[in-house]
């Protein structure tokens, strides 16, 4: 977690990191060294039993990610596109299928692969100056970094569609009313808001957390029958921890449980 990246800042405060991707000059623009750096922070934190929890953010106070860099890809071979397109797959696959919950706390632009980055993410707060939206289309492409399976997951898929295909762009209180950010901000307030939540989240028993994002991640992947099949199995194995024990105990002895995260 000490480690220096060229393109994020990476702090911990308590259980919680926060993680802020920092290009202000291009808007916090996805090119390949943030794509490499997020990879090598969340295999870090992924590692580290410190850390319960994280809030990704963009830096300054204009920007969470305006999208993939649109100078970089301008030269981008097929192959590149490629190597691009896997590089971005593998991190965003650390988010959203990682053990630690993932806040994205969108603070400003989100767009194209800024609203792919925020979906990958567990849940999304946004400040009341955020703008989302998927303009590939406007560029001659589709989103490639997950904004077509991910965003009609979130958002049903007629509005995902009419988004997809005609390039605009919503606000935060727009996002709100369909389902694509749970809360909107102040801009003051919402890191702190993001914390609060991931604090809380970091509060409970790791293991309970982690089992509890897989099967709500299986909601919309697998089947309702294999989805209750697992849920039921993770609660017997869950069944056989000390934070289970604790947590019942701790209830009827009407006291604040201690969670050891085994
Ligand atoms: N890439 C590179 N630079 C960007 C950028 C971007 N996406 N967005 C902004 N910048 C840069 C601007 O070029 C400008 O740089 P300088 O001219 O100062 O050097 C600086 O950030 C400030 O931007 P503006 O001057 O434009 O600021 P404004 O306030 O006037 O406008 C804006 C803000 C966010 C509305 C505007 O910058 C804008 O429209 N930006 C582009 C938004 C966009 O189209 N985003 C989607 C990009 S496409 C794939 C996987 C994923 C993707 C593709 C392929 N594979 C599987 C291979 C994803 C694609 C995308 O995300």
């Amino acid at each position: 977690m000490s480690q220096e990246y060229e393109t994020l800042i990476v702090e911990q405060e308590g259980s919680v990191a926060v993680i802020q991707i920092n290009r202000p000059k291009a808007l916090n623009a996805i090119n390949t060294q943030v794509l490499i750096d997020l990879e090598a922070a969340m295999r870090a934190i992924h590692a580290d039993s410190s850390v319960k929890a994280v809030v990704l953010t963009g830096a300054g106070e204009k920007s969470f990610v305006a999208g993939a860099d649109i100078a970089e890809m301008s030269d981008f071979t097929p192959l590149d596109g490629v190597d691009f397109g896997n590089r971005g797959q593998r991190v965003f696959g650390l988010i959203a299928n990682g053990p630690k919950p993932v806040i994205a706390a969108v603070n400003g632009f989100a767009l194209g692969g800024g609203t792919e980055l925020a979906l990958a993410c567990d849940f999304i707060y946004a400040s009341e100056k955020a703008i989302f939206g998927l303009p590939e289309i406007t560029l001659g492409i589709n989103p490639g970094f997950g904004g077509t399976q991910r965003l009609p997951r979130a958002v049903g898929q007629k509005m995902a569609m009419e988004l997809v295909l005609t390039g605009d762009k919503v606000d935060a209180a727009e996002a709100l009313r369909i389902g694509l950010a749970n809360k909107v901000c102040p801009p003051e307030e919402l890191l702190a808001a993001a914390k609060k939540t991931a604090a809380k989240i970091a509060s409970y028993g790791a293991r309970a957390v982690t089992f509890a994002k897989e099967n709500v991640n299986h909601s919309t992947e697998w089947e309702l029958e294999r989805g209750l099949a697992v849920e039921v199995r993770v609660f017997g194995v869950l069944c056989s921890t000390h934070d289970k024990a604790e947590g019942m105990k701790a209830f009827l002895e009407k006291r604040k449980p201690e969670f050891k995260d085994y």
